[in-house]
């Protein structure tokens, strides 16, 4: 292989279902082109057409296995918006809600620093020499001895850099985390009724009345699972950032950075603004070490389509928004909208939810943000968050914040009091929107009706924003300026593009293809 200019393809990305390819031109080690691309149309908004609006929570939430409850609080909010009940909600629903979202992102944010990207940092082998008495590190050491030992090996050989106890640890809690996300499922559960697909959140409110015993046995799981969010996540977290120092002046952001806000904390009131919510809403522009805050105002968002396989207009807002694909469309090279915030390339995630919270000067977040980069001695401040380890320290933050803030919902349910609020008729004619947090970032549902059916659903997920192709004007999606100028050290170890694009958590698979300047592939790999 060339060592200054190399190709290589890998597939699958990320560790999580999908189909996101990325392909990359490097040359002297360094990206100078991408293109990202999501390969599978999935066409929900074609499903929901004509259908009754009050199926929407049900179906859109199939959009999705690892984030459903997200789908469902979009489509209820934007229910409620469209039939009139925004206002109506009671206090008990609008916690019950909260508790079903929150505990959807901490399994989410446990599923992404554990399985779906630890393995790129912590050596898994390193069990191979264990003697000590762990039932759980004695069957992985087992299992990776069976011969077939995936999703472990193979594996890329690169610089994995924990010490050999630090590692030993990490695999044990590789192991308990799946645990804790059943955990987290269970807790989900007691007032979804299942997961994935949950069915607590409906239009109108809750489906469940919040009985003392569902809240303390709510209580307890959720005692569990801060135990190891405040104690092995941290630790992990910790020994990991401090490792891969390095990793928070790589993969720098676009600088423009867009939260919907999550969890509402007041009753009633308009979404934008009006409504007061945990993680805040609005959007951070990072200058220098400084972050500029700017209200949001959604008629500000639009589509473009240019480079994505459908016909139609570009810089049309979701609420007119249009999915009429075509796989053979010139120019296009993806199945993914470019949605921009007035014009501007923004990226969402935890990333940006940290950074408005911060900028807003929410005390627990400024306080949990200033211990963590002093505890791992950075004095580069805030903008270091824009980065490959940034992103996995944010999504950490968040997660520790909401499990913290959800004991206290719990404690402010009232088990006598309504939790469901009956919209009456669907309208005529209407429509609505929903606008909420996503483990991924900012996520949105809009609706119109007419004759009392569904006759245009637009979502546009976080992934959307952050995977999103070149726009009418040819700038570039978050993740593809992320990537452009990542070096990649080696053509058949290209460990910085997956470090990089699962620090975004894209809920797609991914296949990266790396090519040379005369577009020809010499490599292929498998990523697990
Ligand atoms: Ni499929 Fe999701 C989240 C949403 S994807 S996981 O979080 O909405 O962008
Ligand atoms: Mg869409």
């Amino acid at each position: 292989m060339n060592e200054i200019n190399f190709n290589v393809n890998i597939n699958p990305m990320t560790r999580l279902e999908g189909h996101l390819d990325i392909n990359t031109i490097v040359e002297n080690k360094e990206v100078k082109d991408v293109e990202v691309s999501g390969a599978l149309f999935r066409g929900f908004e074609l499903i929901l057409k004509d259908r009754d609006p009050t199926d929407a929570p049900v179906f859109s939430q199939r959009i999705c296995g690892v984030c459903p409850a997200s789908h469902a609080m979009a489509s209820a909010l934007c229910l409620d918006d469209a039939l009139g009940i925004s206002r109506d909600i009671p206090a008990n629903a609008r916690i019950i809600r909260n508790l079903i979202l929150g505990a959807n992102f901490i399994q989410s944010d446990i599923l992404n620093f554990y399985h779906l990207s630890i393995l790129d940092y912590m050596d898994i082998t390193a069990v191979e020499d264990y003697t000590g008495c762990s039932c759980t590190l004695k069957s992985v050491k087992k299992f990776l001895r069976r011969g077939a030992p995936g999703p472990f090996l193979p594996r890329y050989k690169t610089d994995f850099r924990l010490h050999k106890k630090e590692n030993i640890a990490a695999v044990k809690n590789y192991i308990k985390a799946f645990d804790i996300r059943r955990n987290a499922h269970e807790m989900l559960a007691l007032f979804g009724g299942k997961m994935p697909h949950q069915c607590g959140i409906v239009p109108g409110g809750a489906a469940v009345q919040p009985v003392k015993k569902k809240i303390n046995r709510f209580k307890r799981k959720l005692k569990g699972i801060i135990d190891f969010i405040d104690n092995i996540y941290h630790h992990d977290m910790i020994t990991i950032a401090g490792r891969y120092k390095d990793y928070f002046s790589m993969g720098t952001g676009c600088e423009h950075l867009l939260s919907y806000g999550a969890f509402d904390l007041e009753d009633g009131g308009h979404q934008q603004e009006k409504r007061k919510r945990f993680m805040r809403q609005g959007l951070v522009t990072i200058d220098n070490n400084s972050l500029k805050f700017e209200k949001l105002d959604i008629s500000k968002i639009t589509e473009d389509i240019k480079h994505s396989w459908y016909d139609g207009d570009d810089k049309l807002p979701p609420a007119k928004g249009r999915t009429e694909p075509n796989r053979e469309k010139a120019g296009g090279y993806t199945f993914i909208k470019a949605p921009r915030y007035n014009g501007k390339v923004v990226e969402t995630g935890p990333l940006a939810r940290v950074l408005v919270n911060y900028a807003l000067k929410d005390k627990s977040t400024v306080q949990i943000v200033k211990n963590t980069l002093s505890k791992l001695g950075m004095k580069h401040g805030i903008h270091a968050f824009s980065s490959i380890m940034g992103r996995h320290l944010a999504r950490f933050i968040e997660c520790k914040l909401i499990a913290h803030e959800m004991k206290r919902w719990l404690s402010q349910l009232q088990p006598k009091e309504p939790f469901y609020s009956h919209y009456g008729e669907v309208r005529e004619e209407g429509h609505g929107f929903g606008i909420t947090g996503a483990p991924r970032g900012a996520l949105g549902h809009w609706l119109e009706i007419q004759n009392k059916k569904i006759k245009n659903y637009q979502v546009v997920t976080p992934t959307t924003w952050n995977a999103s192709p070149r726009d009418a004007e040819g700038k570039r999606g978050p993740m593809e300026l992320a990537l452009m100028g990542l070096t990649v050290n080696d053509g058949n170890n290209p460990i910085e593009i997956a470090r990089l694009v699962r620090a975004f958590d894209p809920c797609t698979a991914c296949a990266a293809h790396v090519l040379d300047p005369s577009g020809a592939v010499t490599g292929e790999f498998r990523v697990l």
